[in-house]
Formats: C-alpha cells, sequence, structure tokens
C-alpha cells in the first residue's frame, strides 16, 4: 500500500514545515507512555522525539505516545513495560526503588544545591551507577533523565511554614519507600496514592497535601483543589525514560541508534525548557490564587538529620553509593 500523505511537521515551536512523504506501513509500532499532563514538558518533548524518530525513519518507526496516565497509573504502567506490554515509559528514581532500590538515591532529602551539581553527576559516574543497577533488574535507562524538578509542599488546609506543622498532616506520596520514610521522618501521615488519583484525592480530602515540583502542579491544576504552596524544596526529582531490556535489545541497532539520539536529545531540550520557565510559572500560581510561602529549608533538613533519615538511608544505600552522591552534592548531612 503506498499512499502519498501531507504531513505539517513542527506544529508547536518552529516554522510550519510542509512535507511530503511517502508513507508505509510502521515496521516497528512501539507505544511509549508517562504520567504527566499533555501541556507538561515531559509530554511535549517525548513527543518532538517521537516525531523525530518517525521522520529520520521515514515512518518505518512508529512510537505513540500515551500521556497523562491513559494507560494507567505508575505501577500499572511499570508492570506493563515490565511484561514487555509496553516499550517505553517515564518513571521518578524513587518509585523506580519499588524494583531496584538503588535507584532512589538521587532523591536523598536536600541532597542538591543546585543544577550545576545535579546534571553532571546524573548524567556521569553517578546516574552510569544507578543505571547499571536498572539493567540487573531487566530494564534499560536512556542516558539522559528527564527533568520534574525540585519539590514543593501545598496543603488544603494550613500553610506549612516549620517542620512542626507536618506533625500528622495527611500527605499524598507516590509509592516509594523513600518518600514514606522521609514523611514519617518530618512526623507527617504520608499516604501512597498513584499521580492519577492525586487530583480527586485532594478534591476529596482524602489527602490534605501533596508535594510537587511548580511545574506540575500548575499544569495538572492543583491549584484547583490546595490554597497554599510552602518552598520546602525538600528533594530533587528526575523520571528516567526506561523500556524492556529483552524488548529494547531485540530491537535492530540502527534503529535504536535513532531512537537513543533523539530521546536523549530532547530529553536535554526538555530540561532547558523547564530551566527557562522557573520564573513565570510561579507567578502564574500565585495568580491562580496559591499562597506562596518561603520557609527555612535549614529546618525541615535538621528535621530529617535528627530523625535519623540520613543514617537510615546511608545505611541502605552502602557507603560506596553514599560517597559516589556526596563526591558531586558535598557533605549531605
Ligand atoms: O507522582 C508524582 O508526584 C510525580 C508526578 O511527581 C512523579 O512522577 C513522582
Amino acid at each position: 500500500r503506498r499512499a502519498l500523505h501531507l504531513a505539517v511537521a513542527g506544529a508547536v515551536a518552529g516554522p510550519a514545515v510542509l512535507r511530503i512523504t511517502r508513507a508505509h506501513a510502521a515496521e516497528f509500532s512501539l507505544k511509549a507512555a508517562n504520567n504527566t499532563p499533555i501541556s507538561h514538558p515531559l509530554t511535549v518533548y517525548m513527543t518532538k522525539a517521537a516525531d523525530g524518530i518517525r521522520e529520520e525513519t521515514g515512518g518505518k518507526v512508529d512510537i505513540k505516545l500515551f500521556p497523562n496516565n491513559q494507560l494507567g497509573g505508575d505501577t500499572d504502567m511499570l508492570s506493563q513495560l515490565r511484561s514487555g506490554a509496553l516499550e517505553f515509559f517515564t518513571l521518578s528514581p524513587l518509585i523506580l526503588a519499588t524494583l531496584v532500590p538503588a535507584a532512589s538515591i538521587s532523591g536523598v532529602g536536600f541532597a542538591w544545591s543546585s543544577y550545576d551539581k545535579l546534571w553532571p553527576a546524573m548524567d556521569g559516574d553517578f546516574g552510569a551507577h544507578v543505571r547499571a543497577q536498572i539493567e540487573k533488574s531487566g530494564l534499560f535507562a536512556f542516558d539522559r533523565i528527564w527533568e520534574n524538578g525540585f519539590r514543593q509542599t501545598t496543603s488544603s488546609t494550613r500553610p506549612i511554614l516549620k517542620p512542626e506543622d507536618f506533625k500528622g498532616f495527611k500527605i499524598r506520596v507516590p509509592p516509594s519507600p523513600m518518600w514514606t520514610s522521609m514523611f514519617k521522618a518530618f512526623d507527617a501521615a504520608p499516604m501512597t496514592i498513584n499521580f492519577a488519583e492525586v487530583y480527586s484525592a485532594l478534591q476529596t480530602r482524602i489527602a490534605e497535601g501533596q508535594e510537587n515540583p511548580l511545574t506540575l502542579i500548575d499544569s495538572a491544576k492543583l491549584y484547583e483543589v490546595q490554597k497554599y504552596l510552602s518552598k520546602t524544596n525538600h528533594m530533587w526529582d528526575g523520571f528516567w525514560l526506561l523500556s524492556n531490556g529483552k524488548v529494547w535489545r531485540g530491537l535492530p541497532q540502527d534503529v535504536k541508534t535513532v531512537i537513543a539520539k533523539h530521546f536523549n536529545t530532547q530529553a536535554v531540550a526538555q530540561r532547558a525548557d523547564m530551566a527557562q520557565r522557573a520564573g513565570t510559572t510561579e507567578q502564574d500560581l500565585k495568580a491562580r490564587g496559591l499562597a506562596i510561602h518561603d520557609v527555612d529549608t535549614k529546618a525541615f533538613q535538621a528535621k530529617l538529620q535528627s530523625a535519623g533519615f540520613y543514617k537510615e538511608w546511608k545505611g541502605k544505600f552502602g557507603d560506596d553509593a553514599w560517597a559516589l552522591l556526596e563526591k558531586h552534592t558535598g557533605p549531605i548531612s
């Protein structure tokens, strides 16, 4: 079947390019999925990668993106990835830790003081250490991790201004041992809920609050069901783009090369885009009615320290991995 198709590419950022392609049935029809809204830069740049791959392979490799939990919550999508039903999936290193415990080390509380330390670490030996552990579990992680951001705390009941305000606070956390441990250390009452159900959990007040980077709070419209935002900045989070190891190894080398090139390139572009909008997102959230508070983050870190959080997690990751982390972050506690 040979048909001539007209397609308009580059609709979002660049000039519209009219191109004429001969459409073939795709030889490799693959699925990618994530948990972020359509407008979130993770979705936008994964779409750009899929478009670039389709274009460079003349339609031979067709990756269809299912954003915004269309295939289920993170826990479901991870199962689909492992069974081979889903080929590509982005996941927080901390949620991945339910399968690969070593993966959550990038999310240690208050570890990263700047992106100048973070990106070289994630793109260098520290990220390589984590990716090696991921591969042992039968999954494959692409070189460049995608950005989620530094996490901030929101609430519908009362502002969290000092560590004591967390006492008994019903906070939704993603499904991950480190998240639960961190908010227990804050004396909060963490409850595990996949992101797919966060909006409704907040709306029905099953949870009083949650924590996420500003871009996600904005794109998922959590300001509609939350009143206060405290800049606790308690941890950095990203998204590893994962594939099923067997599925990935089964693809021809030239196909793998093109896929990896576009995903890794767009991950770096997504980070830059997120950095650029950081300032305006806070203004947007203020305009949407969130009361935004700066807090003394040192006091929150001291609470984690005194509750034994660092001791516990250094013990879990082991001295070597912890030393590799601190090589990049400087002394953590
Ligand atoms: O579940 C969350 O809060 C989110 C979207 O930030 C993650 O993927 C960890």
